[in-house]
């Protein structure tokens, strides 16, 4: 601020005073000093653009020649030599400081374990720069002038260093950088478990708070239109806080929302990244979605309903649009870096490019061909998402404080990473190494889609299925997703079929080193809505009562309570439908009671009723579990802890039976009654118990 205020001075005296200049031309100078003052200090840099380009132009077009025609025609060159000269001093003085756009990260923290600190300095030649600091307790241990010339690593040790403003000299030029106090320790940060349900849902498609930040002129051109199941709808931070009661109604103990960072792709050919897969910064959350500072605000919030905070992030890709793209810090910052641009150097996927085999099968196979381990691990998701280059030390340091950052700045209490097996494994072994290091009760859940337990459990930390440990906490179970789906429709006394295909599959429990730190659903963004197009909810509570009482962490899918369908046979949109009432002109307001059907109101109930049971309850987050063959089309599976049992019981026929309950003794041991955990209503345990077509029944004793 006060060199804004001298520079207006100095050029006031200069044109007014000494060289007599029209007022209302010293006034449009004293303006245009504030405004482009003003557009480098208060915008951030990725929204630089557009406001640069309207500077630039007032420039050229305006003032630039009407200083030409006041000091040279009208008042003469020599009358005017001291105009010139500051004039032309000043523009020498601007191009000789290095110029800064961005440093990554934002800021940072003293206190953490790790005292090395990476600073990615980006700016217009400053590859060569001189950097110092005379901070107290901060040393540059190294500086790593990268392939582009505007790229600048500086690594930092901050062993000693205290909370506070240190200066940095780039070329002289002093530059302020923010060391903060961490809120907690490392410690402290208590991921989620198994005692917790998450609840998925899409920000663009949940609810809009707003409806100023829809259409953006900021951003790359896009369109908000909630006709298009492929564009962006509007959805919103501020909408997703609107309804944390309606969270804490339902009875979900934690938020997992697909990726709230910026996505500032353009749309292409009808097709938007409304689904925040392909980051284009790294450091800041979608303006559409809100600012950081609304993320931050929203954690709290929800912290203070109770709920957990669950960030996904992309280590494995970027978006075609993220500055890394256009000016490559390094020739291996992407794998298979020949595909980025085309015979003139502009940036697009060339005809070289090659997307990847979707197949994650490669990385574990003790047989695989390096082509078919090449097209897993290095080659593209799309064309617009070029493949991140995790085996490049300086890329691994970036993504690792990036998800420590935003621990630290937001709160986040897990972190869902994607395509997990697409990335290096020793590489994103090293990452969950750091994260358990300096977190070591925090949570991170890898998306490892393949549907064998024996895939799955190989990348759970300290496996022994591998000679790497991944230290991953928690993988995902897609056996279990993909068996519940076959089950749906099939019956449990077809030999192999039905509610067999998931006791076979929880046989396999034994290849995990931790089943109960692995996370189960029964859909999520990227399946088949659980009921297809269809509206069987008695299929529907089977799997729901299954996933929420096994060992698992349960994870649901946001509209499983209202009995959203769907499937991808039309779309992905199709299975990421606006919520009913999320947006200000729909008919109902599916949130309420009022708003929603007999059918949506009794699932509602029925899933409210059984997430509140499990809240807190013991015998689903820490009990031993018994499963039994299923028999005459009956499953079940008991979980015990200290004397107290829960059985559930799911009828796999389409007939109505009875349970001969004789057989169960071990777990039904000396009880006569037991409490049915929905109704609340006593059940008769000294008898045969008789199920309905398809019922499923818990109950507890
Ligand atoms: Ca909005
Ligand atoms: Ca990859």
């Amino acid at each position: 601020m006060p060199s804004i205020i001298l520079m207006s001075v100095t050029w006031w005296l200069v044109f007014y005073n000494l060289c007599h200049m029209p007022k209302a031309f010293c006034l449009a100078t004293v303006a245009f000093v504030i405004l482009s003052a003003f557009s480098k200090a208060i915008v951030p840099a990725e929204m630089k653009r557009p406001k640069d380009i309207l500077i630039s132009a007032i420039w050229a077009l305006v003032w630039f020649p009407w200083l030409c025609y006041e000091l040279l025609l009208r008042h003469g060159v020599l009358r005017n030599a001291m105009a010139i000269s500051v004039f032309c001093c000043m523009v020498l003085s601007t191009n000789a400081a290095v110029k800064i756009d961005r440093i990554e990260p934002t800021d940072w923290y003293v206190g953490m374990k790790n005292t090395s600190l990476q600073l990615m300095i980006y700016g217009k030649d400053v590859r060569n720069a001189n950097v110092t600091t005379d901070y107290s307790g901060v040393a540059i241990d190294s500086v790593v002038r990268l392939d582009s010339p505007n790229y600048l690593l500086v690594y930092l040790n901050m062993a000693e260093a205290k909370a506070g403003e240190m200066v940095l000299k780039i070329d002289g030029k002093r530059v302020r950088y923010q060391l903060k106090h961490r809120e907690k320790r490392g410690e402290e940060r208590i991921g989620f478990t198994c005692a917790d349900v998450l609840y998925q849902l899409m920000p663009d498609r949940f609810a809009s708070g707003m409806v100023e930040n829809d259409q953006l002129i900021t951003m790359n051109p896009y369109q908000c239109d909630r006709s298009n199941p492929n564009l962006r709808h509007g959805g919103d931070l501020e909408g997703i806080r609107q309804h944390l009661d309606y969270f804490n109604e339902l009875g979900v103990t934690a938020l997992w929302f697909t990726p709230v960072l910026e996505n500032n792709s353009p749309d292409r050919d009808g097709s938007s990244t409304y689904h925040g897969y392909a980051p284009t910064n790294y450091y800041r959350i979608d303006p559409r979605f809100g600012s950081n500072e609304d993320y931050r605000m929203l954690t709290d919030e929800a912290h203070k309903h109770g709920l957990k905070m669950v960030m996904d992030m992309i280590f494995n890709h970027c978006g075609f649009e993220h500055p890394w793209v256009a000016d490559m810090p390094s020739c291996d910052w992407f794998n298979c870096p020949e595909w980025l641009t085309d015979a003139n150097g502009e940036p697009t996927a060339n005809e070289k490019y090659q997307q990847t085999s979707y197949q994650l099968t490669p990385v574990r196979d003790p047989y695989a061909s390096k082509i078919d381990l090449h097209e897993t691990l290095e080659s593209w998701f799309v064309p617009s998402m070029p493949d991140l280059n995790q085996h490049n030390p300086h890329v691994l340091r970036y993504l690792i404080q990036n998800s420590m950052w935003w621990i630290e700045t937001i709160g986040i209490d897990g972190i869902r990473m994607d395509t997990y097996p697409y990335a290096f494994g020793d590489a994103m072994s090293e990452w969950m190494q750091a994260i358990n290091e300096e977190y070591p009760n925090y949570n991170v859940v890898g998306e490892t889609w393949v549907t064998e337990p024996a895939y799955t459990a190989s990348w759970q930390k300290d496996n022994w299925l591998t000679k790497e440990n991944s230290h991953l906490p928690t993988v995902m179970d897609f056996a279990f997703y993909d068996r519940m789906v076959q089950a749906a429709g099939e019956n449990t006394n077809d030999y192999g079929k039905g509610l067999n295909r998931i006791y076979n599959s929880l046989v396999y429990d034994y290849l995990y080193p931790n089943p109960s730190s692995v996370l189960a659903f029964i859909e999520n963004h990227d399946t088949d809505r659980y009921l297809g197009n269809g509206t069987d909810t008695l299929a529907l509570k089977q799997a729901l009562a299954l996933l929420l009482t096994i060992n698992r962490i349960p994870q649901l899918y946001y509209g499983v309570e209202i009995l959203l369908n769907g499937t991808k046979a039309q779309g992905d949109g199709n299975v990421r439908q606006d919520f009913p009432g999320g947006f200000w002109d729909d008919s109902r307001d599916a949130f309420t009671a009022e708003g929603r059907t007999d059918a949506e109101n009794s699932m509602f109930r029925w899933l409210s009723r059984l997430l509140h049971w499990r809240q807190g309850n013991e015998i689903i987050s820490k009990g031993t579990m018994t499963q039994f063959i299923p028999y005459r089309g009956i499953y079940v599976v008991a979980r015990q802890y200290r004397g107290r049992t829960v059985l559930i019981i799911l009828n796999g026929t389409p007939d109505v039976t009875t349970l001969p309950v004789s057989r169960y003794k071990e777990v039904i041991g000396h009880h006569r009654q037991g409490r049915n955990v929905i109704c609340g209503c006593a059940v008769d345990l000294s008898r045969e118990i008789e199920l309905q077509p398809r019922e499923s029944l818990i109950i507890e004793y």
